[in-house]
């Protein structure tokens, strides 16, 4: 499940106190075990949260959810996959075509900077739901999971609004390899 790069169930003290002993050779080429046993211990999904996540109300089957991750640690976080029990879940950008905004899935996830943020927003990155059920009215409380590149995951809930806009021309498989 974690990083088996360092010792995560030994305690950073002890974990020095060891380094010091030249026990913990084989662990690892980073030399300092107190960062080293930091690093390995936060997973993307402890560091990150998503801010004013919000849902736009829908009667068709797709809509988006938008708000701000936040990366709270030193390392940068790498979201490669959402899913729900609403429908499908895609991670989407926003970019021009012959004129026109279309999205499309990105090639590679989102980025979320360390100690840094990154927006998602109608009309930029949003994630995307598709293939839903039943209508998002107002209210309605969405939930999606969240899948960083670590393989941890964020629960994250979303309240659905009603928004104008957003209404960017969905392009299936514009991105290569899809
Ligand atoms: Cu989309």
């Amino acid at each position: 499940m974690r990083k088996t790069r360092h010792t995560p169930t030994l305690p950073a003290r002890t974990a020095a106190a060891l380094l010091g002993l030249g026990l913990l050779a084989a662990c690892g080429t980073e030399p300092d075990a107190d960062e080293a046993a930091e690093t390995a211990e936060a997973t993307a999904a402890e560091s990150v949260v998503i801010t004013d996540a919000w849902v736009k109300t829908t009667e068709e089957d797709m809509t988006a959810l938008f708000g701000v991750l936040e990366n709270a640690s030193g390392t940068e976080a790498h979201l490669v996959s959402a899913e729900s029990d609403l429908g499908t879940v895609e991670l989407h950008e926003v970019v021009e075509a012959g004129g026109a905004m279309v999205m499309q899935e990105v090639p590679d996830g989102f980025l979320v900077p360390a100690e840094g943020e990154h927006e998602l927003t109608p009309g930029g990155d949003h994630i995307m739901l598709m293939g839903l059920a039943a209508p998002v009215v107002a209210g309605d409380e969405v939930a999606v999971t969240l899948r960083f590149e670590d393989g941890s995951e964020l629960a994250v809930t979303a309240v659905a609004k009603d928004f104008e806009g957003g209404d960017e021309e969905y392009r299936p498989g514009g991105t290569d390899g899809m």
